[in-house]
């Protein structure tokens, strides 16, 4: 039987067409398109009815396969949303979370309500781009929206809603907001009131899994298509690839590694300590009753946008040039602390990367292939600090740690990870928040018995490829240095 998902990453999306024969997924890429968000003045938009324009060259492009799909997922980058109005029209292109917009916002909020408050509550870590200082800044420069606001619908949620006619909210992905209440299991009211937000926008929401409508009318005529049934999938892509960890203990360590790099263990309920919230983890909903206790690491994002700023002077680099312009660089030269806040706006990655080293008293890379170099080297070596930290919050060791999404394709990425962990690495799949989608569609049509039996044929579908730790005394005393020159701070907000 075959399922259809949409998977939309914050660079790029795809359609991929999944079918599964007996025990095993053949999974095809049917359409892939780029998604660039869109500079507007000095707003940072997303360009939401081409990604819908996109949705739809899915639709049209899975018509043209031998088989049509059963049903259809679709799952996104978290916490950006979209605003519509009474009669169900949308009022505003979503921000970017990347939007300047939210700077200070979350400081701001700390003054009304504590952070402990905040975070018992929620769970979630704090990341200035969360929905909750997003929806505060809205409030500031465009009050309007919030006065003539009728819904409040997260973007795969929007999606859905232009596919099916359907308003509801999915789990996972609404979690990511830091206005939900896992413990009460919805929307937290309070937070609300405290930060005069309309609770009426918010829909009831929905758990992965649950059927969420069926192609309405309007898409079914105009692409020739019959009503194909719609779920609410794990929404949140991470929470899809966290889905798709071929793991075969209960107890296991990830990373999702893409745009953003997201650590941590699946865990029954969450952890809602103060140690956690001094490390700034998060509790982010998973399937089936799962919580996802993690960390963001800025991750692959600061490669892409340094890879941007070279083509902005000219110079057109493929990543698979980059990363052998960095192996062929002396290794340990300099380090960042990835998860610095001023690598998280876009803008001129390399001028960023030599003014952090110029200020930690290291020498500042000058070439591509020396800023390449540190930044992997940086992210290896965070992860075996979040590694370290997921360990001690959860009180599990882990034997290694599974690698999913595009990221893996980066194989010195892979390699230094378990030479900085000193455990074995294991990657794949590539297309995890893709499978993982895909899993929810087929437990919920009753073709796959639950998420380990999914687990299982994913992990006999697509290549886990082990990388096993060497150079581990170096890599250790790097961790050292590494440790020191980001200034040994392990409680990073
Ligand atoms: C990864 C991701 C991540 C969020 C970020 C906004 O795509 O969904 O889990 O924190 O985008």
């Amino acid at each position: 039987m075959s399922v259809l998902a949409f998977d939309l990453g914050a660079s790029s999306g795809r359609a991929m067409l999944g079918r599964l024969n007996s025990r095993t997924i053949e999974m095809k890429e049917i359409h892939r398109f780029p998604n660039d968000p869109v500079r507007v003045g000095d707003r940072f938009q997303w360009d939401i009815l081409r990604l819908y324009h996109e949705i739809k060259q899915g639709l049209l492009r899975a018509k043209g396969e031998q088989e049509l799909p059963a049903s259809i997922g679709v799952d996104s980058w978290a916490v950006d949303f979209g605003l519509l109005d009474a009669r169900g029209e949308l009022l505003m292109n979503p921000y970017h979370y990347r939007d300047p917009a939210t700077e200070g916002v979350m400081e701001r909020v700390f003054r009304e309500i504590p952070p402990a408050e905040i975070f018992s509550r929620t769970g979630i870590q704090f990341l200035p781009f969360n929905s909750i200082y997003q929806l505060v800044s809205i409030q500031q420069l465009r009050p309007f929206l919030l006065q003539e606001a009728g819904s409040f619908l997260m973007i795969p949620d929007l999606l859905r809603y232009f596919l099916t006619g359907e308003m509801v909210s999915e789990f996972t992905n609404a979690t990511t907001t830091q206005l939900y209440n896992p413990v009460a299991r919805g929307w937290d009211d309070e937070l609300l009131r405290k930060l005069h937000l309309p609770s009426n926008i918010f829909q009831s929401v929905l758990q992965p899994g649950t059927m969420a409508g069926k192609l309405r009318e309007s898409v079914t005529g105009e692409l020739g298509l019959p009503s194909i049934p719609v779920y609410a999938v794990a929404e949140h892509d991470t929470a899809s690839a966290v889905a798709a960890v071929p793991a075969l203990e209960r107890s296991f360590a990830y990373l999702s590694c893409g745009t953003w790099s997201l650590m941590g263990t699946e865990v029954e309920r969450p952890v809602l300590t103060e140690r956690a919230r001094e490390l700034n983890f998060t509790n982010e909903g998973g399937v089936y009753g799962t919580f996802r206790l993690l960390k963001n690491i800025m991750g692959l994002w600061i490669l892409q946008e340094a890879k941007r700023s070279w083509e902005l002077e000219g110079v057109l680099y493929s990543y698979s040039e980059l990363v052998m312009m960095a192996e062929a660089e002396p290794a340990f030269a300099c380090f960042i602390d990835p998860d610095d806040p001023v690598f998280l706006p876009a803008g001129d990655m390399p001028k960023r990367i030599r003014e952090y080293a110029a200020r930690t008293n290291q020498k500042p890379p000058q070439t591509p292939g020396a800023i390449v170099r540190c930044i992997m080297e940086s992210l290896a070596l965070r992860y075996r600090q979040v590694l370290e930290l997921t360990e001690a919050l959860s009180g599990q060791a882990f034997k290694g740690l599974h690698m999913v999404g595009g990221g893996i394709h980066n194989e010195s990425l892979c390699q230094w990870t378990a030479n900085a962990i000193g455990k074995p690495v294991w990657a794949g799949p590539a297309e995890g928040s893709a499978a993982g989608n895909m899993a929810v569609q087929w437990i919920s049509l009753g073709e796959l018995s639950d998420i380990w039996e999914a687990r299982a044929v994913i992990r006999d579908s697509f290549e886990v490829r082990v990388y096993e730790p060497a150079d581990v005394p170096l890599w250790e005393e790097a961790y050292g240095l590494f440790k020191q020159r980001t200034g040994g701070n392990t409680i990073q907000q």
